[in-house]
This record gives C-alpha cells, structure tokens and sequence, in this order.
C-alpha cells in the first residue's frame, strides 16, 4: 500500500441536483484525505484540454459540452491507494453496472451523466491535478504538525 493523490470532480450534473453534500460526506467517510477542493467551471476549451484522450472518440462533443455546462467541484483526494480506493467508490462508468452504494449508482442519470470523475491512473492524476491546483493549493495533511 502506497499514499496516493487523485483527482476527484463532482460533475455537473450532480452539482446541480443538490449531491455534492452527499458526495462529500462518501469522501470523508470512505476516509480520503481533501487535500484540496474547489468550485470552479470548465469552458469549452478547457473540458477539451482534460479530457484529450477521448478527443476520437463519438461522444466527445456531447461530453466536452455537458463538461462546461455548469459548475463543479475539483478535488485533490489523498490516502492509502487513493487511486483506486476512489474510482471504486465513483463505481463502474456505465451506472446501470454500478454495484449498489456507489457515487454513480446512487446518482449518475444516463451513461454521459454520471456524477463524478476520477484520474484512471498516477500519471494522469499529476497531469490532471496539475489543471486544477498549483502545488501549493494540495495539502496532504488535515492536522499540521
Ligand atoms: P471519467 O473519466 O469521467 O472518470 O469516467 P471513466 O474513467 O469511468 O470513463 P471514461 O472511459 O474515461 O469516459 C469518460 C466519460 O465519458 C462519458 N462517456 N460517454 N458512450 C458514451 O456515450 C460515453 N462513454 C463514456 C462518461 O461521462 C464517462 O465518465
Ligand atoms: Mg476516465
């Protein structure tokens, strides 16, 4: 087991609906560690930016214009297998597959509505966090020492 950073978005959808209470409360119970949270809006530009790596595929368009629809909440979630630990609480993308208790069992509407991201790896986790933060803004700890 390693400490591990992600990142986390309440996506749109779910900001709008009135979840981000309840998806925040999932985080602090799991337990992860906010190492830093914000509430911010992509535009176009940037929701192409973050998402580059399905710039091919079919539902690109439509996921760049949900993306910057309205606002979200970026987060810096850190632990103990952070990566991971996380994208199983979001459950499986699709949320018709989702296990029961999930983020996006609980709140994905349809395949493209799906409530929360998360980094699918380490690399991508410092590419990503590196959009939403500087390095100064992700604090590991909650207690100082
Ligand atoms: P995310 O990046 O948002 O955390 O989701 P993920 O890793 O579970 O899934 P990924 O394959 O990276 O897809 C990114 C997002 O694109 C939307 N999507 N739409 N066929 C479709 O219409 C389709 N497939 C994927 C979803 O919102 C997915 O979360
Ligand atoms: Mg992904």
């Amino acid at each position: 087991m390693a400490y591990e950073e992600t990142l986390a978005l309440i996506k749109p959808d779910a900001v709008k609906a009135g979840h981000t209470g309840k998806i925040i409360e999932a985080v602090i119970a799991a337990p992860f560690t906010i190492c830093a949270i914000k509430k911010t809006m992509l535009n176009r530009a940037m929701a192409e930016r973050f998402y580059a790596v399905h710039r091919e595929k079919p539902f690109f368009d439509d996921l760049v214009q949900f993306m910057s629809s309205g606002p979200i909440y970026a987060m810096v979630l850190g632990g103990e297998s952070a990566l991971l630990r996380w994208r199983e609480l979001m459950g499986a993308t699709n949320f018709e597959e989702a296990a029961e208790g999930t983020l996006r069992k609980r709140f994905a509407t349809s395949l493209g509505r799906n409530a929360v991201h998360g980094s699918d790896s380490l690399e991508n986790a410092c590419t990503e966090i590196a959009i939403f933060f500087s390095r100064q803004e992700v604090l590991p700890c909650d207690i100082p020492s």
